[in-house]
């Protein structure tokens, strides 16, 4: 069926999607997080970036809304998005993220934050200094070096891209291990610190070997797909999840650069996730939730301005056009944009960044209506997204 687009301010009617940002779920919008608590119990401020991407905020950001503490949140650039803020550049000059101030004074340096949490509000479960969890930080090190040294040193040789290969997967074995070696799902017995310290990279390398080695690790190593899962259960890892779209553009520019090694399955899996279908990748895999075709309207309601402002199509055809996709999002029913607007909407369906806008499968929802609608108008790939930085997403053009 094909229907003319609803206007802005049906598309409205047809969302009811709420959520309190202070005392319920994790999500990447909120600026205070009370959890029951009075405001004036906050006694920390945690400074992250924008984009709700940095790795090491990630695991800054997690803790805190594990343990509940009552904290605020100050949005910061990163280098490779925009300008860094001057107040920021005043209370931390390197610029660098994340940042706590806990009780007036600033912090730095993820590891050096999560023990001055503990001091004052105590461990989640094993502290960052227990002799347990010691080892199995060592062991997201080196996880973390043998990724680096897989992903991010150009291809010289077939040879050094086997070595880089065999180098990842031994380490992975270790992980497989430790893992194994506990009745829980979890790196200890019970979910804790350890877990907390895994998640950002883990994530990170389930995405981009995903994209640019064709190596799933998620479903290829089965207890870190039992630790994907068990992870999934927790509402609070849900709020900072991003997907394999997100991360695979968001990596190159903080890496330094990222190397595809063209093989076979390495070129499906790009094609995936560049282009869809983003349903069945191995980026989430916890059943969707029934309101994530409303979570994407009413975010992109709030932001369809700026949205508009900033696509490089004219103004007047994209917002007729992304009324089309939207209205195909909440229908179903097809709605044919006007002519040439399928860059357009494609320059979108690449700019969805989860979790900074939305969940991850209002995300997949969104992407999914975007690149239906730009179908039935053309073939046509929007301006490719860089590799050196991301100035396109620059934060300033959405205050
Ligand atoms: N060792 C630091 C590393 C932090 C770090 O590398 N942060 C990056 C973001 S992931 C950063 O702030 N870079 C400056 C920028 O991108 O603006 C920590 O654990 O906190």
């Amino acid at each position: 069926m094909n229907i003319a687009p609803l206007s802005w301010t049906e598309l409205e009617s047809l969302t009811d999607f709420q959520i309190d940002y202070v005392n319920g779920v994790t999500n990447a919008q909120s600026r205070l997080r009370l959890f029951g608590h009075d405001q004036t119990e906050v006694r920390v401020t945690l400074y992250r970036d924008h984009h709700a991407w940095c790795p090491y905020c990630q695991k800054i950001w997690l803790w805190l809304e594990e343990k509940q503490i009552p904290y605020r949140i100050e949005k910061v650039t990163m280098f490779c998005y925009g300008e860094k803020e001057n107040w920021y550049k005043q209370k931390v000059p390197s610029g660098m993220l994340p940042a706590i101030a806990l009780d007036g004074r600033i912090i730095t340096e993820s590891d050096d934050i999560l023990i001055a949490l503990e001091q004052v509000f105590g461990s989640l479960n094993r502290s960052m200094t227990d002799a347990q969890v010691l080892p199995m930080r060592r062991l997201e090190r080196t996880l973390f070096r043998a990724w680096c040294e897989w992903l991010c040193r150009p291809i010289m040789s077939a040879r050094q891209e086997q070595r880089g290969r065999e180098q990842f997967i031994e380490v992975m074995q270790k992980v497989e291990t430790a893992l194994a070696s506990t009745p829980s799902p979890y790196f200890l017995d019970e979910f804790g610190t350890a877990d907390v310290i895994f998640t950002p990279y883990v994530e990170r390398m389930n995405a981009s070997l995903y994209y640019y080695k064709g190596y799933s690790m998620r479903e290829e190593n089965p207890r870190m797909a039992d630790w994907f899962n068990a992870m999934e259960s927790r509402p609070t890892y849900r709020g900072t999840q991003s997907d394999f779209h997100t991360h695979v553009h968001d990596l190159p520019p903080q890496m330094g650069g990222c190397w595809e090694n063209s093989e076979p399955q390495m070129l499906i899996n790009k094609e995936k996730v560049d282009h869809g279908s983003w349903f069945g990748l191995p980026d989430v895999m916890y059943p969707e939730p029934e309101n994530s075709r409303k979570e994407a309207l009413h975010r992109v309601i709030k932001h369809h301005q700026n949205i508009i402002r900033v696509n490089p199509a004219d103004d007047q055809l994209f917002d007729q056009a992304l009324r089309c996709a939207l209205t195909n999002l909440i229908t179903d029913a097809e709605s044919v944009p006007p002519p040439d607007s399928d860059l357009a909407l494609r320059y979108l369906r690449d700019r969805v960044s989860v979790p900074r806008d939305m969940s991850i499968y209002a995300a997949k929802r969104l992407r999914e209506a975007l690149e239906k609608t730009a179908a039935l108008v053309g073939d046509r790939q929007g301006v490719p997204i860089p590799f050196k930085h991301r100035r396109d997403q620059d934060p300033i053009n959405f205050k």
